[in-house]
């Protein structure tokens, strides 16, 4: 019989990889969109099947982690065997900026969509993942990270998601609910939003070798972050509600780089050798080498990144480094794509975007370029 699954979330990154995969299986697919002025679909407009053909395996239905009785709706006609909640303001520091929705749609949605599977009498057949992730653990008290270290949430963004993961604890052991927490480290590919840090720089620099900008204006680049590739993460999201037992898992790759080392990949790929000056807010990257015909834009002597306190957080998360041993001894998963090997994808892809964008604009047909992150 054909398994149904719901995906929260399914326009971005992680929804769009595990609609692919669900669809692999043979899933039916049904995501939650939200209403918007523009299009929003961008990440999954190459599954997009036609809606009134019959055998179209995978549905939209236009609706908001903010409001329940559309997600009551949606649950009750969809009866999906799988719940996957991936839909969040998935921000740290926009998260600082606009507290309250992120509390209402991370936190209150989660509990939203639990209460809804409940009310419908579906809590012993409806199997829930719960997006959770590293940030929970913020100021970090042990390292590296496992299921079992305390959490010290550090944003508005991670105290909603600390709600979230308790509360899908709760309706475990409350309810009985076949729910799970994947507790993920930072996951990137070439559909990683724009402004998150490794986007920012593969998009940055890129454009910068195209000469579209001029420069890349960073936060703290001394932050560790345990970097995996959102391909590899998704499938261990399907895993985790495959089991016998519901279980929390911890998703890492367990190796750790700085954003500063990120960047150096990420030029390195362009055929740019940097070379970083000068600490704090006053530190910079100067271009020393450029090599091949990736950076025809840029010159030795460049300052390509320079810092922005702008992008600094009232309260940063300085290192991160998750232990999957749990993940990889009770499920055999184990990551297959590493943080170089991703970068690398991810400046092929802005890459093309940039040199696209530069020959359009030598036939008068300019697009804006935004580095905003
Ligand atoms: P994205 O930001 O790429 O995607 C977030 C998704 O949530 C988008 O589809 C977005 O819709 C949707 N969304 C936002 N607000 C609402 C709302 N009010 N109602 C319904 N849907 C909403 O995130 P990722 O794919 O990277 O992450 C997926 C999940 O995993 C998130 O919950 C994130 O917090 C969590 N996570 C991510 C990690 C990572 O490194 N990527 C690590 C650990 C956890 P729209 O397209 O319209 O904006
Ligand atoms: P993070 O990811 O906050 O870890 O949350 P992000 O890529 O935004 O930041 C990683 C680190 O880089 C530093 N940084 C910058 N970050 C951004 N966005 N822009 C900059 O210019 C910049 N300069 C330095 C940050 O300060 C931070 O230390 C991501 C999200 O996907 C969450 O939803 C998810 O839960 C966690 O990963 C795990």
């Amino acid at each position: 019989m054909t398994k149904r699954a719901l995906i929260t979330g399914i326009t971005g990154q992680d929804g769009s990889y595990l609609a692919e995969l669900l669809l692999e299986k043979g899933y039916e697919v049904h995501g939650i969109k939200r209403r918007a002025s523009l299009f929003n679909t961008q990440r999954v407009d190459h599954i997009y099947e036609d809606p009134h053909s019959n055998d179209g395996r995978f549905r939209l239905h236009y609706g908001d982690l903010a409001d329940s009785s559309n997600l009551t709706r949606i649950i009750s006609e969809v009866q999906p065997e799988e719940v996957y909640n991936l839909g969040a303001q998935s921000h740290v520091a926009v998260s600082f900026e606009a507290p309250e929705y992120t509390a209402d749609v991370d936190a209150m949605g989660t509990l939203r969509l639990l209460e809804a599977i409940r009310f419908l009498g579906l809590e012993r057949r409806t199997r829930f993942y719960q997006a959770s992730t590293s940030e929970l653990y913020g100021l970090v008290q042990e390292t590296p990270q496992t299921e079992r270290t305390p959490f010290h949430p550090r944003s508005p963004y991670a105290v909603a998601k600390m709600y979230a993961y308790w509360i899908c604890v709760n309706y475990r052991e409350a309810y009985g609910m076949f729910a799970c927490n994947g507790i993920l480290f930072n996951h990137e590919s070439p559909r990683r939003g724009e402004t998150f840090v490794t986007r920012k720089i593969t998009r940055g620099l890129s454009n910068i070798a195209m000469g579209l900008e001029p420069c890349l204006y960073m936060g703290n680049i001394d932050s560790l972050r345990d970097w995996g590739h959102a391909k590899d993460y998704v499938r261990m999201q399907w895993m985790m509600l495959q089991q016998d037992e519901p279980e929390d898992y911890v998703i890492a790759t367990g190796v750790q780089y700085s954003v500063r080392e990120f960047i150096t990949w990420a030029a390195e790929d362009l055929g740019i050798t940097l070379r970083f000056e000068g600490t704090g807010v006053d530190e910079t990257a100067t271009v020393v080498k450029v090599e091949g015909d990736l950076a025809p834009m840029v010159r030795e002597g460049q300052v390509v990144v320079r810092i922005d306190p702008r992008y600094f957080r009232p309260a940063e998360v300085e290192t991160l480094l998750g232990n999957p041993a749990k993940a990889k001894q009770q499920l055999g998963w184990e990551p297959k794509i590493t943080a170089r090997e991703m970068c690398r994808e991810m400046v092929a892809m802005d890459h093309t975007a940039a040199r696209r964008h530069a020959l359009l604009r030598t036939h008068g047909l300019d697009l804006p370029v935004s580095l905003e992150g």
